[in-house]
């Protein structure tokens, strides 16, 4: 998962990117960078590290242009090391360059079209250099001198031809303009806002809505599925629908965990979604047992919070914080190796005795993916005391992996791959473990935005929305993903190597 950030302003945007990026940091500590435009050269700094730590007063400087692109990067398959920082740059058409959040699902057969037919070079493994290449050689096919809104929009109308897959961009062509799209199914979220400035309307493409509000712009809308808004560096702003088929699919996973509670994505405020959630999840449990016996109600910080809290009123029952987070350590999720992240529970989270002490406990999570840090909780609430350990999870099992750019481990990695409830609730030590039924979470996001009433759920059903992710795809995935694939590529990346595409002549 990936943060995108595109302004075209009317001033310098170095700073108002920059601050962009910090709001979207939830959406990738792994690396970040930036790209202006600015009397006839781009601009770039980006490197490894959080969004803090990257950029310094130097860089800051030297980014000048009122125009501006920026990545915040979550790694995903194949995508980690300072070379596969975005944004990437071509120099042919024009000069452009790309930032992109999301995977294509075809990259392979993309990857040799693109040596093979369009004889463009690959300098790495990342879709999104691909993205980029797929872009500019549409816009270069046009042949014109100076590109036109119409330009853009047929070369985007031609991308979605030729790329499957889930992504959102942001686009900046030298000194013309930035261009934004979301794939045919608007899987991966983009909203466009807008500023009053002195001399005229500046306008902010961005992964989610927060980054619009802490700036002080103003939402105009979500991009839609299928769709490119591209801004011209005097301010015209224009939209176009570009996708043959749109069918308005988002990721559901937005909802359950990466998006930030205040982000409203496709007009649908991610804060409500979470406590319909937990409302939903509460008559489940009511259903299943009128007469049980839970004392409190304890959130897994962060992000099961808010479902746990309406779980706890719809219940009468009592809700505490009964686990501390020591919020300086970084997200379990994306540490390699099983033993690393068994380790880093203990130092991020702490009981607090008194609230588990004698106590039938209900702990709210937002989902279980590996259960590696569910049954490390469940045992420190037993050591704290607590009589029953009982868990909801505010999503249903995550059975099958992620293709569409959320981080994910192999299927053989999730709990509950090829296993039924019961099985996984031995598996976690818990006395009862109930997870919230799809329909239910689906029910929590369409009751925000009626109009849409589909998502990829991918994750829970292994129906992918795009229809072109095979058994054999899977497999490719699989073998990325797994705990020894991954140490072992983190290795040759750390060493500096940029991992090449050894193209071969046809
Ligand atoms: C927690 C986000 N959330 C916690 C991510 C853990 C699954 N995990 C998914 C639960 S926070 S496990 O908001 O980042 O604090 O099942 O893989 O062990």
């Amino acid at each position: 998962m990936c943060g995108l950030i595109g302004i075209i302003g009317t001033a310098n945007v170095n700073q108002d990117i920059y601050d962009a990026l910090t709001v979207l940091q939830h959406r990738g500590q792994d690396a970040a960078g930036i790209m202006t435009f600015a009397g006839g050269n781009f601009h770039q700094r980006k490197s490894e590290g959080l969004v803090r730590d990257v950029f310094r007063q130097l860089h800051m400087q030297r980014l000048q242009g009122r125009l501006g692109i920026g990545h915040v990067r979550y790694p995903t398959a194949g995508s980690a090391g300072a070379a596969l920082a975005q944004p990437f740059y071509v120099n042919s058409p024009y000069g452009i360059c790309l930032a992109h959040n999301g995977n294509l699902t075809n990259s392979d057969a993309l990857t040799r079209e693109l040596f093979q037919t369009d004889l463009r070079h690959l300098n790495t493994d990342s879709d999104s250099e691909l993205l980029l290449n797929v872009f500019a050689h549409e816009l270069q096919n046009l042949g014109k001198l100076r590109p036109n809104e119409e330009d853009v929009f047929s070369a985007v109308r031609s991308l979605h031809r030729r790329c499957q897959g889930g992504y959102a961009a942001v686009a900046m062509i030298s000194g013309y303009g930035v261009v934004g799209f979301r794939d045919p199914h608007g899987i991966r979220p983009l909203v466009v806002g807008r500023r009053q400035a002195d001399s005229g309307f500046e306008y902010m493409l961005a992964s989610e809505s927060i980054a619009l509000d802490v700036l002080g712009f103003t939402l105009l809308r979500d991009v839609a599925a299928g769709e490119a808004v591209y801004i011209t560096a005097s301010g015209q702003i224009h939209f176009r629908q570009c996708a043959e088929n749109p069918r308005t699919t988002p990721c559901i996973f937005e909802h359950v965990y990466f998006a930030r509670p205040d982000s409203i994505i496709d007009g649908i405020s991610v804060y409500k979604t979470r406590l319909r959630q937990g409302e939903k999840l509460a008559r489940k449990v009511l259903a299943e047992r009128p007469r049980h016996d839970i004392d409190v109600i304890i959130p897994i910080p962060d992000t099961s919070r808010i479902a746990a809290h309406a779980m706890a009123n719809v219940m009468g029952v009592k809700f505490c914080e009964g686990l501390m987070k020591n919020r300086y350590i970084g997200r379990t999720f994306i540490m390699p190796g099983q033993s690393q992240r068994k380790k880093s529970v203990r130092q991020k989270l702490n009981t607090v005795p008194l609230e588990f002490n004698g106590k039938n406990v209900m702990l709210v999570d937002d989902s279980i993916v590996r259960g590696t840090t569910s049954r490390q909780i469940i045992e420190m609430a037993r050591e704290a005391g607590a009589r029953k350990v009982y868990f909801a999870s505010a999503a249903p099992p995550v059975r099958f992996p992620n293709v569409y750019g959320i981080d994910m481990p192999s299927a053989q990695e999730l709990i509950a791959h090829g296993r039924e409830v019961e099985e996984v609730r031995e598996l976690i030590g818990a006395d009862w473990l109930i997870y919230q039924d799809l329909q239910d979470l689906i029910d929590s996001c369409s009751e925000g935005n009626p109009e849409i009433t589909e998502y990829d759920c991918s994750v829970f059903t292994g129906e992918y929305v795009t229809r072109d992710v095979d058994q054999n795809y899977l497999a490719r995935v699989d073998a990325l993903r797994n705990d020894v694939s991954l140490s072992s590529r983190l290795a040759t990346h750390q060493e500096g190597n940029v991992v090449g595409l050894h193209n071969e002549a046809p």
